[in-house]
């Protein structure tokens, strides 16, 4: 039976990845280092989760005569990015993406529980729920896992074995919802079946494993979730 649905947030609730790559730009630009990441390149970086964590790779592997970049600086950066981000997605930058809204509204009126398991920030979290869904939307989900609570960002299981814990279930009583290469394999070394929403970024990605790859939510709940509920 099961008992939870636990979504991915970055190109599975919305395709945000685009707006996560002006606030990059914008980012860059505020600092004045004369970066600009284009969708190509982003395509690449994207391979490594977190924008921290992107950052330092595109350092070490394009830039690297500013390797001595400090952590401070970096997280200084990024903290900059998620101000431009959240501000871009007040603005109304993205919408959820085809069925979404429809299957958490069935899946909680089935009685199933929502939650949360993904590696951005918690701010870009908050923002995207607040402007998508309206300003209670994270009472809608009993455990919100993001970013920085865990030491392991994905493929790593780490923030899903927390959205696990906060929900007090085990893994084959929920169902996951990815985009991505990264987030199946994270999902699936916590031992949850999960379910694939291709992207635009993740199109080409290797989704062995998952128990159903789609190319959108639009019709899995009259398809698949309402025989289960
Ligand atoms: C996607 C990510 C994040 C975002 C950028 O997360 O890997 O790093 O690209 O957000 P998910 P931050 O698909 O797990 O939602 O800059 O806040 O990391
Ligand atoms: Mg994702």
């Amino acid at each position: 039976m099961i008992k939870a649905l636990i979504f991915d947030v970055d190109g599975t609730l919305a395709e945000t990845e685009d707006v996560h790559l002006r606030a990059f730009n914008q980012a860059f630009a505020d600092f004045k280092l004369g970066w600009h990441w284009d969708r190509a390149l982003y395509t690449e970086l994207l391979k490594v989760t977190g924008g921290k964590e992107r950052i330092r790779h595109f350092i070490d592997r394009y830039q690297p005569e500013n390797g001595e970049y400090a952590s401070a600086l970096i997280a200084q950066m990024h903290r900059a990015k998620t101000r431009h981000y959240t501000a871009l997605i007040d603005e109304g930058a993205v919408e959820l993406r085809a069925g979404v809204h429809m299957l958490l509204r069935n899946a909680a009126e089935h009685g199933m529980r929502l939650a949360i398991a993904t590696t951005t920030s918690l701010p870009n979290v908050e923002a995207l729920l607040r402007a998508t869904l309206g300003t209670d939307a994270n009472k809608m989900f009993d455990v919100i896992a993001a970013g920085d609570q865990v030491p392991n960002k994905k493929p790593a299981p780490d923030v899903y074995l927390l959205a696990l814990s906060g929900l007090g279930l085990k893994a084959d009583e929920c169902l996951a919802f990815e985009d991505s290469e990264n987030g199946l394999r994270s999902a699936l070394a916590a031992e949850i079946p999960t379910v694939i929403s291709k992207s635009v970024y993740t199109l080409h990605h290797d989704f062995e494993g998952a128990e159903l790859v789609l190319p959108d939510l639009s019709t899995y709940w009259d398809d698949h979730l309402s025989q289960l509920a």
